[in-house]
């Protein structure tokens, strides 16, 4: 089976998202993600200008080979852009592969460790009483995990809490916001209390900290949340000095998860090996694709950490498809994050799976079971969109 066409498209349906399609001589085709937010152009070119024209003519069937030829054999590996570009490649080849053995994506990798996956999804509110509020509406629509978010009080745009109108995308430049940990720091513990306070022990609660804080700072968190019962605290530092987990660690049993912006494993390395989190987070799109996140989780399984895919709406219905077979096989699961597309994505790309009382199921079709509408997809053209920036009060910039 050869590939004979690929093709990279950009739309903005609700919000920008990059889609590979993969053609072959048996007239099947498949359909991989390559969105990464507020950098969309850049992987489009990527795939365009230097993937896709070696990729025409080869054995669509051989997806570990042409995961190699482009990862090891490119000199500048790794990054993003790149493993963003060759998970677009990967999961459209994942696709072709379960569409032409007739079956779901998930019996070639092994077939299902279970028949849905837990999902969380997000409570945020501008005061600690509206996000106890948001919260109990997700467990009423069936949610069994929610994660918990809140404006903090002096700061006028907290991370994950936007003010009703304002798409988190509609901004000619990053949209600069306040940071300041003291607050935080402060607040993070009442709004935790409270929410465990009204919904009762049963429900998982999730927070982020979306990687402000310094080691010390994340141990004092942890440890000061140890009595709410979090399911996990995410991202409390940035993680590229992994070994700043081993200080948190020695200071809380609170669950970590971190992972959702690393793109292969030796990013993980540490992390998994030394037993320092508890989920690991990354996707098919920002990890190479099925063919590399198989072996994160592989090495994480070693070491009794879990995947916990991250699900926000900035990855296409596609990501969502492909991280739920890997989910439906992988027996180190422990949670899917889930944060509803835009309605107009969701006609642009047609999906089999369906979330039904708090979980997500994958869907029987052959394939990873998401498709993608050209024709509607060229009525929604990109859009540049930014990501927000943070900065102290004193004007420094500070991690986003
Ligand atoms: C999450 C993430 C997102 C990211 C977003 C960036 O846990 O869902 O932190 O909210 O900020 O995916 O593009
Ligand atoms: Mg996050």
């Amino acid at each position: 089976m050869k590939i004979t066409n690929a093709q990279v498209f950009v739309c903005s349906p609700g919000r920008n998202f990059v889609t590979l399609k993969i053609e072959t001589d048996a007239g099947i085709y498949g359909i991989g993600d390559a969105t990464v937010n507020g950098r969309e152009l850049s992987v489009a070119s990527y795939l365009t200008d230097h993937l896709v024209p070696a990729l025409i003519g080869r054995d669509a069937s051989a997806i570990e080979d042409i995961w190699q030829y482009f990862y090891r054999g490119a000199y500048w590996r790794r990054g993003p852009i790149g493993m963003a570009a060759i998970a677009a490649i990967d999961v459209a080849l994942w696709d072709i592969k379960a569409k032409a053995a007739n079956m779901p994506l998930y019996q070639l990798l092994g077939g299902a460790s279970r028949a849905r996956m837990l999902s969380y999804s997000h409570a945020a509110g501008e005061t600690i009483e509206e996000t106890a509020d948001k919260v109990i509406a997700l467990t009423e629509r069936g949610f069994k995990a929610v994660r918990v978010q809140s404006a903090i009080p002096g700061m006028p745009v907290t991370y994950g809490v936007d003010k009703a109108g304002v798409a988190p995308q509609a901004h000619e430049r990053p949209r600069e916001t306040l940071w300041d940990t003291s607050r935080y720091l402060r607040h993070v513990p009442k709004l935790l209390g409270h929410v465990r306070d009204m919904v009762g022990e049963d429900l998982h609660l999730l927070h982020d900290a979306h990687h402000r804080l310094t080691p010390q700072e994340a141990a004092r968190l942890a440890k000061s949340v140890e009595p709410f019962d979090l399911f996990w605290l995410e991202d409390l530092v940035p993680a590229e000095n992994q070994e700043a987990f081993r200080l948190i660690r020695q200071h809380s049993t609170t669950p970590l998860a971190v992972g959702e912006v690393f793109n292969s494993i030796h990013d993980c390395r540490t992390l998994l090996e030394e037993g320092l989190i508890d989920y690991i987070r990354t996707t098919p799109v920002h990890a190479g694709g099925i063919t590399h996140v198989r072996r994160i989780a592989d090495l994480a399984g070693l070491h009794h950490v879990r995947l916990g895919s991250h699900g926000a709406a900035d990855m296409s219905p596609i990501t969502m498809g492909a991280a739920l077979h890997l989910d439906r096989w992988v027996p180190n699961f422990g949670i899917q994050e889930y944060a509803f597309h835009p309605p107009e994505a969701q006609e642009v790309f047609a999906h089999e799976w369906r979330l039904e009382d708090g979980y997500l199921l994958s869907g029987e079709t052959p394939g990873h079971g998401v498709d993608f509408d050209e024709k509607l997809a060229a009525r929604y053209p990109y859009q540049r969109a930014y990501l927000d920036v943070a900065r102290l009060s004193d004007g420094t910039l500070w991690n986003w």
